[in-house]
């Protein structure tokens, strides 16, 4: 195995065969010598620091599950902006993430051992009382089999282990008698069902009432799942069987796991996004260690750690490899096709993925997690929250942040692991951007849009059960915890499973896999902790030396990205693959390259270009397999073009009392009028509109005179509406919606079209606010009656002055820069309809529109001197300058035949049909990915 990190050569190897005891306790033990030693790499905070920031992280708990203990409790969940409880069915649907809500106060069970963490004692026992009082588990509700495991298994056998062990010590729980872990028992057996088909992997939905009876259950005909959700299961069903000594939950998650690992793809040792749950094929052959994925690899290693069991090492092991070696390539962590671990599927990551460096500390190897997470806090420093998703040139892929914890979880693991204080800084970093950007009068809300700063009226129940668990225990000193935290796993929604499990009721045989596996070696036992007793002594500067050269990754990347090119393409002198990017309709050359590929150009009757490809029309196995790549890139730089090239959303913040800035709605933006993203926001008290639909001359100028205007969607055209508050001399207008109910968490947001004429004399800006949004001003103005609001590209400062500055205009306003870039580069390309399987067909502008003729272009660098691709395992650009691509080529020409001997797929030619049988899967799974959402 090529090591990818020194991690793994500073510590301690676990003897072989390591009896299940000694591998937890090797577990816990690493974590206990990594936070005695502090290094001098940045420095050090104070405890009087560290504790003010504890007790920051108390109040901000006690804000959010104030809130939602009051406003919305017994509901899941809380919805901050509107102050209620979101209960399913009485709010329009959000699709899959509605799966998680079962009628079953899930933030309170999500939040019980957060209480016990946070030495919340006294509200632990109530909310324990009030979990066992008001929470049914027997609803007619669909739910999701691996939220429901997670969140609410997960939440009840958190609250008994902790309820336990406080019993034992004497003062609280003295009444308890495993009534929380009675209502696990009963979960478990409710969710049994959904392992009821041939693989063994769970159904991804279950009624919590009918099981997958049909048709009452209104589930059980689904054929897919995600490989996380039938792979993260084994924590909670062991610690269900190993507490109540029923076998049949282990035995169940271990059968599912069993499964995965035969399916995997034998050859890179990759596992796909989605498998069918009935013949065990992957539907999607993409593969990362972000969404859909990531849990699945947690628990692999997660269940040696709890329950000591070699084979679940041993997998791992393997996996970690074949992370290592195709999809790591440090800082980055990129997708990979499960059959073409070379080739990158995508050229995003997703925010998920940031639980990686953590899982990689757990594992001993600190190098490649220091490197990631650095590259993941600069994302954030310059979008203040993980995007959903970013681009390997560090843009915004996916702009809602549901506050999640992945990141934070990951700060915690290093700075146990490294003890640099460093990361207590970055922890301090989360919590005032929370505080800054997230928090509303009633609670936090999840951002809808990370460059706008606009939120969606959403707080997920992992919020309390991971991010102020992780963040407390950052900024906690052994004693401010009332028991010992190494004595427990955090399952993956940081639950807290005692380690003791691993020795209580272990009826289930384990196998003595090893012999099984003979393509595995003595590497594949290669588990090491991270020994900073040894490493940080001599050199404290370790981390700090490690993130150095990574400072400036994001600031200073090369514009268009990193993708993995295969190393034939420029072997032996040979040119470059031609990158969808770079390609011009009008250079011959490229339309020469084209040809070798098999792509072929066709002029449509409408001026547009169609790119249609015949593999087996190409030069070469070699060249049609560029011509395939050529073919993906342009469909994904399609996607990305057709997003950046809508105007992006805009935001309302309320800047008035209470609100003081804290509360920004998601608004459409409009064709005419001012555009908010290059003249000064507006800003002005609000005043409803007469007519309200603002259909005619207004008949009440005097108060709308100076403000924004208020006017209802509907009867005209919005430039109408727009002209006649504009007449009445309204400063700004925000049109709202008439559909009852609606709201940008449901409906995709639109702009506000013109009416067809010239409509330069609008010189006012509108925008539009979906009904939801729309009446949490109008309730403010009942309850307040004067309302001051800010009509803005992004959100500004939230202070109770709110200063009129205008925010420096950052790259966050990578929409603007970046559809000038992609301009600039590549012609803008349409999927068409039809598709045989044989050929694969873009559309692209006329070649007279062909961006090299433009003046645009003549702005940016050629493509020749700013293109950066990567090779493969290399890091991207680390000093800001854009290496030239003909000698990254080289190096990385002289990298791969050093360090990739056995690479064999892409070694030999491939023959033409197997090219041709791959096409298929290829096109399927890159249409998969367009849909994919996390
Ligand atoms: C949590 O519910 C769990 O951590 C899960 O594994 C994936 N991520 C969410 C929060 O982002």
């Amino acid at each position: 195995m090529s090591a990818a990190g020194g991690g793994r050569d500073w510590g301690s190897p676990v003897p072989q065969r390591a009896p299940w005891s000694l591998v937890a306790a090797t577990a816990a033990l690493c974590l206990l010598s990594a936070t005695s030693v502090r290094t001098a790499a940045a420095a050090p905070m104070s405890r009087e620091e560290k504790q003010k920031l504890g007790n920051q992280v108390l109040e901000m708990f006690d804000h959010a599950y104030g809130n939602y203990m009051e406003h919305a409790y017994p509901a899941d969940e809380l919805m901050p902006l509107t102050c209620r409880g979101r209960v399913r069915g009485q709010e329009p649907s959000r699709g899959d993430v509605d799966d998680a809500l079962g009628k079953f106060s899930l933030t309170l069970i999500d939040s019980l051992d957060t209480l016990v963490v946070l030495n919340k004692t006294k509200e632990f026992e109530d909310a324990v009382r009030k979990v066992l009082r008001d929470v049914n588990l027997d609803n007619d509700v669909v739910v999701s089999v691996f939220e429901t495991n997670i969140r609410v298994l997960g939440g009840l056998l958190g609250g008994h282990s902790l309820a336990i062990m406080l019993k034992e010590k004497g003062e609280y729980m003295q009444w308890y008698n495993d009534e929380l872990l009675q209502m696990a028992k009963q979960l478990g057996y409710k969710l049994l069902p959904a392992f009821n088909t041939t693989s063994g992997l769970p159904y991804p939905r279950i009624n919590l009432k009918f099981g997958i009876r049909k048709p009452e259950a209104r589930t059980g005909t689904e054929t897919d799942t995600c490989t996380a959700c039938a792979g993260t299961l084994i924590l909670e069903f062991a610690a269900l069987s190993r507490f109540t000594g029923a076998t049949i939950f282990e035995e169940y998650a271990r059968k599912a796991l069993d499964f995965l690992w035969e399916k995997r793809q034998r050859s890179s040792n990759l596992v796909g996004v989605t498998i069918n749950i009935h013949t065990g094929d992957w539907v999607r052959k993409d593969s990362g260690v972000g969404a859909g994925i990531d849990s699945y690899y947690e628990y692999l290693l997660k269940a040696y750690v709890l329950l000591g069991d070699d084979s679940f090492l041993e997998r791992f092991n393997t996996h970690y490899n074949a992370i290592m070696r195709y999809i790591s390539q440090p800082p980055l962590l990129l997708d990979v096709h499960i059959h073409k671990p070379m080739l990158n599927a995508r050229t995003w990551m997703d925010a998920l993925l940031a639980f990686f460096p953590g899982l990689q500390v757990l594992k001993g190897d600190i190098r490649p997690a220091i490197e990631t997470h650095e590259m993941l806090y600069q994302v954030i420093k310059k979008h203040n929250f993980l995007p959903e998703a970013f681009t390997t040139d560090f843009r915004v892929h996916w702009a809602q942040h549901p506050l999640r914890p992945e990141f934070a979880e990951s700060t915690y693991f290093l700075y146990k692991a490294t003890g640099d204080p460093y990361y207590l800084e970055v922890g301090k970093t989360l919590i005032e951007n929370l505080n800054k950007y997230a928090r509303v009068p009633c609670g936090f809300a999840a951002m809808k849009d990370v460059r706008t700063g606009s939120h969606e009226d959403r707080m997920d129940s992992f919020f309390l059960a991971e991010m102020f668990k992780y963040l407390y225990l950052l900024f906690a000193d052994k004693e401010d915890i009332i028991f010992d935290i190494e004595d427990y796993i955090f399952t993956t929604e940081a639950h807290l499973l005692p380690l003791w499990l691993s020795t209580t009721n272990q009826s289930i045989s384990k196998k003595n896999t090893t012999s099984e596996y003979t393509e595995l070696d003595d590497s594949n036992f290669d588990w090491t902790c991270p020994n900073t007793q040894i490493l940080f002594p001599h050199d404290p500067l370790y981390a700090q030396r490690i993130r150095e050269p990574l400072k400036n990754v994001v600031d200073k990347s090369c514009p268009r990205g990193i993708i993995r090119v295969r190393e034939e393409s420029f072997r032996s002198g040979a040119k470059p693959p031609l990158r969808a990017r770079d390609f011009m309709a009008t250079n011959p050359e490229h339309l020469e390259i084209l040809k070798k590929m098999g792509v072929s150009l066709i002029h449509l009757k409408d001026g547009r270009v169609q790119l249609v490809q015949h593999a087996i029309q190409a030069a070469s196995s070699i060249d049609a397999e560029d011509g395939l790549r050529f073919m993906q890139e342009m469909i994904e730089l399609s996607s990305q073009q057709q997003k950046e090239q809508q105007l992006p959303p805009r935001a309302v913040q309320i800047v008035s009392h209470p609100f003081f800035g804290r509360v920004v709605l998601t608004a459409g933006p409009a064709q005419f009028g001012p555009d908010l993203s290059k003249h000064k926001e507006t800003r002005g008290f609000v005043a409803s509109s007469k007519p309200y639909n603002g259909c005619s001359e207004l008949t009440n100028p005097e108060a709308v005179m100076g403000k924004i205007a208020l006017v209802q969607r509907g009867q005209c055209m919005f430039a109408e509406k727009a002209r006649n508050i504009q007449n009445a001399g309204a400063i700004g207008g925000i049109v709202i919606d008439d559909n009852e109910g609606s709201s940008s968490d449901t409906a995709p947001l639109f702009q506000m079209a013109g009416d067809g004429k010239d409509t330069d004399d609008i010189r006012i800006p509108m925008l539009f606010l979906f009904s939801k949004e729309g009446s949490i001003i109008l309730d403010a103005i009942r309850e307040y009656e004067e309302v001051e609001v800010l009509l803005s590209d992004k959100a500004k400062d939230r202070d109770p002055e709110m200063d009129n500055e205008e925010q420096p205009s950052s790259e966050n306003d990578s929409q603007n820069q970046s559809a000038e870039q992609i301009i600039s580069i590549s012609p803008t390309v349409d999927l068409v309809d039809q598709e045989t399987p044989e050929e694969s067909s873009l559309n692209s502008p006329p070649e007279s529109l062909s961006p090299a003729d433009t003046e645009d272009a003549a702005d940016v660098s050629p493509p020749e001197q700013t293109s950066s691709p990567t090779a493969n395992h290399e890091t991207p650009s680390l000093d800001g300058e854009c290496t030239d691509l003909d000698n990254q080529l080289e190096e990385q020409s002289e990298t791969e035949e050093n360090s990739s001997p056995d690479v064999s797929w892409d070694k030999k030619a491939q023959p033409i049909d197997s090219i041709l049988a791959d096409w298929n899967e290829d096109i399927e799974a890159f249409e998969m990915m367009e849909k994919d959402e996390l």
